[in-house]
């Protein structure tokens, strides 16, 4: 039995299985931002280790004791492709894709939310702190504090929290609330989102919110304090830096150059293949600045990563038929022998060549629909260091709150998008140079460990008053 002071309970464990039947560590801003953290609390991880019926022993890894939850193949289908991706992904990001209410994907997601409670209710010490992560998981906090009231329990929400138009539709919509609110701190990416959250609450509970928190009636007639506030996440700036002064990847990304045929404009995305990404968008725009001349093939290239994502989600298989049916038009339309307008990825890569990519890039391109960060434009401008480079930013991403000096864009403006695009090709360098200069200061003083830290203080400030 573990007896952790601080349990981070997520979907995934932030370990991923090798071919040789070891473990090693996933990529990723919160693995990174929370090994040292786990490792001075003696924590404990709580979540699935990623394989369907896989029965794993707990074990350690880098200093943090991992706790894994069995998924059956079928928990996977219903509880993460269903309720999570297919309900809950959609309805959050504004019903960009239709959302599907399922009674069994409901069931499912009550049941394996019980499973991960009840693991992180038995790996907790005594007044331990607990932080829950994510939309797979929002009715555990309620669940733990069921079980276990001497927890403090903090939730941070990583994807949008939709205006109450929309939140309404769930058939479900109280249930998950209340699971919010056994929370103490309920973490959102913007002031937006946590706005959104409060007024569900008032709308369905009619609960008092304030600044201080909103107030929830106990069955025995006390009131606790549910804090509901936007933390913006972000990335290990320092180790971005780091890896875009690699000589290596220096001269990588000179080869990328080299191997587009050295146009003079490299424009990039890099996203999940996930239709809250506006790829379609961003392809249509650049599509149409080459039909109509205002860039030319031998001239500009985008390259677009799309990594392979949620591929067992039908919408996502229609989508990623879209977007390729998309690329091969135009670059049917514009390519010549030697040069090609799109060069489309659909691959994953190792993070030293993400950063070759970004330093290879004069202009990236976020043009999310909705996002609730997106840290890809965290990683591009940590990575230019030499303060060039043009960051066109959609006003529906997380980060545009934070990232006020990038290009701002709406996305479903093509022309708008366009004109943009076009301003980032043609930005002079001394403005590139001012504007890359106050997003590199954001993204660097404000980094993953001060968003970790800023959470788990608020947490720990709770303490005491809430309960
Ligand atoms: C969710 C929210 C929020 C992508 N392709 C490759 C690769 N990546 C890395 C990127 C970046 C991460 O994955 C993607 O993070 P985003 O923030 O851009 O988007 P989501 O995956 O949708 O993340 C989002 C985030 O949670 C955190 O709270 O910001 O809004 O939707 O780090 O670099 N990394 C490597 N190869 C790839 O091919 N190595």
């Amino acid at each position: 039995m573990t007896e952790a002071g601080l349990v981070v309970v997520a979907n995934r464990l932030p370990v991923d299985a090798d071919a040789d039947g070891g473990w090693r560590r996933s990529p990723g801003g919160l693995v990174t931002a929370l090994e040292p953290v786990m490792q001075r609390a003696g924590g404990a991880w709580v979540g699935w280790p990623g394989t369907p019926d896989a029965e794993v022993e707990p074990f350690d890894f880098d200093g943090t004791r991992l706790i894994p939850v069995a998924l059956s193949a079928e928990d996977v289908e219903l509880y993460y492709e269903g309720f999570s991706n297919d309900t809950i992904w959609p309805l959050y990001h504004d019903v960009i894709a239709a959302p599907r209410y399922r009674r069994p994907w409901w069931e499912a997601y009550l049941r394996v939310n019980q499973r991960f409670a009840d693991a992180a209710a038995e790996a907790a010490a005594e007044g331990a702190t607990v932080w829950v992560q994510d939309y797979q998981l929002q009715l555990v906090p309620a669940m733990l504090r069921a079980a276990r009231p001497d927890l403090t329990i903090g939730y941070f929400h990583h994807i949008p929290f939709p205006a109450y138009g929309l939140y309404s539709q769930l058939p479900w919509r109280r249930q998950v609330i209340e699971g919010l609110l056994g929370a103490d701190v309920i973490g959102f990416q913007r002031v937006a989102d946590a706005g959104n959250f409060a007024r569900a609450v008032r709308r369905l509970f009619h609960y008092e919110t304030k600044a201080s928190g909103i107030r929830v009636p106990q069955p025995d007639g006390s009131v606790r304090l549910a804090l509901a506030k936007a933390f913006p996440i972000s990335i290990d700036a320092e180790a971005y830096i780091e890896l875009a002064g690699r000589e290596d990847i220096l001269a990588r990304s000179r080869e990328i150059r080299a191997s587009l045929g050295d146009p003079a404009h490299v424009l990039l995305g890099v996203d999940r293949l996930d239709y809250t990404k506006g790829i379609g968008h961003r392809l249509k725009a650049f599509g149409e600045l080459l039909a109509e001349g205002r860039l030319s093939v031998q001239d500009a290239t985008l390259v677009q990563v799309a990594s392979p994502s949620r591929e067992r989600v039908e919408t996502y298989a229609h989508l990623r038929d879209e977007i390729e049916l998309t690329v091969g038009r135009i670059n049917g339309d514009v390519d010549t022998v030697g040069h090609t307008a799109i060069r489309y990825l659909h691959q994953a890569f190792p993070r030293e060549e993400m950063v070759a990519l970004y330093l290879a890039a004069d202009v990236m391109l976020v043009t999310a629909l909705r996002d609730g960060m997106n840290l890809v434009a965290k990683e591009y401008v940590a990575s230019r260091t030499d303060n060039h480079g043009v960051l066109v930013l959609s006003e529906f991403a997380g980060a545009h709150d934070e990232l006020g000096r990038a290009l701002t864009v709406n996305p479903h403006d093509i022309e708008g998008l366009k004109d943009t695009i076009m301003r980032a090709i043609e930005m002079p360098p001394a403005e590139q140079r001012r504007r890359m200069r106050a997003l590199r200061r954001r993204v660097r003083e404000h980094d993953v460990e001060a968003w970790s830290r800023d959470f788990l203080d608020a947490l720990a400030a709770t303490r005491g008053e809430s309960r």
